[in-house]
């Protein structure tokens, strides 16, 4: 189980380019003057928030950021060119703190949040900034300044993205197993989950997504029966929920009753978690009748995204995966 995503990354600005020495070499002018330009800027490092990141996965392929350096001055006055700046985009929730020191470089809370955290050295002064009345062809400039190095810690506290409700034995241990890295402990028995469980889910496309799996809901949940009910603020601030059923224990006569009970518990434990965005996933569908109770569960919704799976035999998880990720994009 892991609550903290973290990672370590060096970061390198750009050296300035040197100043260039040049003196104006043309024809009928027998000693031009010095005409050496600066060197341009090395480029900054700069982190930035934003929302299209929700974890430090990406950083598992590139912890290693080198900005250019300035360009050298030239001859006939010629500024050199100032490096690019690199970008590095990270999630909202990222403190970041200098490896060495221990010291805060930046708590990012936001999205939309960016500091330099490198800056890219000047570029130096060409000679003709040196020429004066007593030294009219300076034969030296001034190197660029030298660029920054240091490496940096980056801790995100996971907040999930997707948070699992539903009876006690539904299967939310054995999905979260079935679509992320974690392994939350799973048993033929209500209760088997004591306490949250946080996975990061990677599929083989976009960005990676957290799902937290909860101790299951009961009855009377609001007022203290079972034990989801102190786990429900662990998902207060995920953006979506997903509503798991067994479908192999849905009602014939009330195809809907267990549904409403979750949801019920939900909205007398907090309006805004009965109202955020909710994804019904039938469960167990390998269990013989099942499909049949499915079928009459999504015949009483009528209109509701219903999806089918069975956790144990990974019948349907791509497609639920990917029908996640794009409600995830939509509830950005
Ligand atoms: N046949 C079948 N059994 C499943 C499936 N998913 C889960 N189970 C079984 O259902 C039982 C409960 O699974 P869990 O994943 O522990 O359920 P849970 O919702 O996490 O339960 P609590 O933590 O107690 O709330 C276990 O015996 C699982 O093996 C499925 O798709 N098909
Ligand atoms: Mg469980």
């Amino acid at each position: 189980m892991k609550f903290i995503d973290e990672t370590l990354i060096t970061v390198r600005s750009g050296h300035g380019g040197s100043g260039c020495v040049s003196f104006r070499r043309e024809r009928f002018v027998p000693r031009g003057g010095p005409d050496g330009g600066d060197g341009g800027k090395g480029g900054d490092v700069i982190l930035e928030t934003t929302s299209r990141k929700r974890t430090l996965y990406h950083f598992q392929f590139k912890r290693d950021f080198k900005a250019r350096n300035g360009q050298n001055g030239q001859g006939k006055q010629k500024t050199g060119r100032n490096a690019d700046d690199i970008i590095i985009e990270i999630p909202p929730g990222t403190l970041v703190t200098d490896a060495e020191t221990g010291k805060i470089v930046k708590d990012f809370v936001h999205p939309d949040e960016s500091l330099i955290v490198a800056k890219g050295g000047r570029g130096g002064q060409g000679n003709r900034r040196f020429k004066s009345s007593t030294n009219r062809t300076p034969r030296f400039a001034q190197p660029g300044e030298p660029g920054e190095e240091l490496t940096l810690r980056l801790e995100l506290k996971l907040l999930a993205d997707v948070g699992i409700i539903g009876l006690p034995n539904a299967g939310k241990s054995t999905l979260t197993r079935a679509v992320s890295s974690a392994t939350p402990n799973v048993g033929n028995y209500p209760f088997t989950t004591l306490t949250p469980s946080l996975g990061v889910v990677q599929a083989g496309w976009g960005e990676p997504f957290v799902v937290a799996d909860i101790p299951g809901l009961i009855e009377g949940a609001h007022k203290g029966a079972g034990l989801g009910i102190q786990f429900l603020r662990h998902i207060e601030r995920t953006r979506i929920l997903l509503h798991l059923i067994d479908a192999s224990e849905i009602d014939p006569d009330h195809p809907l009753s267990v549904y409403e009970t979750i949801n019920t518990e939900l909205a007398l434990y907090n309006e805004t978690l009965a109202k955020k965005p909710q994804i019904v996933v039938l469960n167990k569908l390998d269990i013989p009748g099942a499909s049949e109770r499915a079928e009459m569960f999504r015949a009483a919704a009528k209109g509701m995204q219903v999806m089918s799976v069975s956790a144990a035999t990974r019948d349907g998880i791509e497609a639920l995966i990917s029908q996640l990720i794009q409600l995830l994009d939509n509830h950005s």
